[in-house]
């Protein structure tokens, strides 16, 4: 049966903030992806997304998302880095701009190039602005992003505005993957204020109190990758989605 990840994402938001477990193909064997996505699911987690700034290809991705559907059962979304590790065994993939890149690939290049090749695939597209404040980390680096800086929060809102008239579906602001602190809640509450696309949050949440945090300024979607590839206590990753999620 094939669903429309969409709906099903925008069906749980309307119920309060959704976790969404990230895993990164390069980071683990596609079993052990698996093996994590069916922990998350049983942690409470909405959906998994599967990406990585370096290192992942048409292969290791195929494989990794089809571990994971197979396992866990959780709709997987494909969080691209380029045009050359398409999948058609993903549930769904987001067609993305890096909003803030100096790269006009980044913003608007890769996307040309991949849209009659998603198309032909048939996976389903999930619209995205994608906005990388400080510190940005890796993604800051390889996607060459103008950062908005953390007390730049009427930047950050105008990003999100512009998203938003473009009719992308969501936008997502991103500390970078390892993130020593998260994007800044007050970034997050004013961006929430300002548009009624869902707001997606990742980058360094690794806590109950920073998911909490996150959650309370008025995050819809919440996204940790580093932290559920590295933690082996069920319970911690159970209290961060909980958290995540208002349970
Ligand atoms: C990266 O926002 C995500 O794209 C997740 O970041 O690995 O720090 O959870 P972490």
């Amino acid at each position: 049966m094939t669903m429309n990840v969409h709906q099903y994402l925008m069906d749980r938001i309307a119920k309060g903030t959704i976790h969404m477990s990230l895993l990164d193909p390069d980071k683990q064997s596609a079993e052990e992806a698996g093996k994590i996505a069916l922990k998350m699911k049983e942690a409470g987690s909405d959906a998994v997304m599967i990406g990585g700034s370096t290192g992942v290809n048409a292969e290791n991705l195929s494989a990794t998302a089809k571990a994971i559907r197979e396992m866990s059962g959780l709709p997987t979304i494909h969080f691209p880095s380029g045009p050359a590790e398409l999948s058609p065994d993903v549930d769904s993939i987001f067609f993305m701009s890096l909003m803030n890149s100096a790269d006009l690939n980044m913003v608007m290049g890769y996307q040309v190039y991949g849209a009659p090749v998603i198309r032909k695939l048939g996976i389903e597209t999930i619209s995205m602005g994608y906005v990388i404040v400080e510190p940005g980390m890796k993604v800051g680096e390889v996607g060459k992003a103008m950062l908005v800086k953390r007390d730049e929060v009427k930047k950050a809102v105008a990003y999100a505005i512009a998203c938003e008239m473009f009719g992308m579906d969501f936008v997502y602001f991103e500390a970078g993957s390892g993130a020593p602190e998260p994007v800044p809640t007050e970034i997050v509450a004013a961006v929430k204020a300002a548009v009624k696309i869902p707001v997606i949050i990742g980058g360094g949440i690794r806590t109950p109190e920073a998911a909490e945090a996150i959650r309370k300024a008025g995050a819809d979607a919440i996204v940790t990758g580093t932290f559920i590839e590295q933690c082996s206590d069920d319970s911690k990753l159970k209290a961060v989605v909980a958290a995540s999620k208002g349970l």
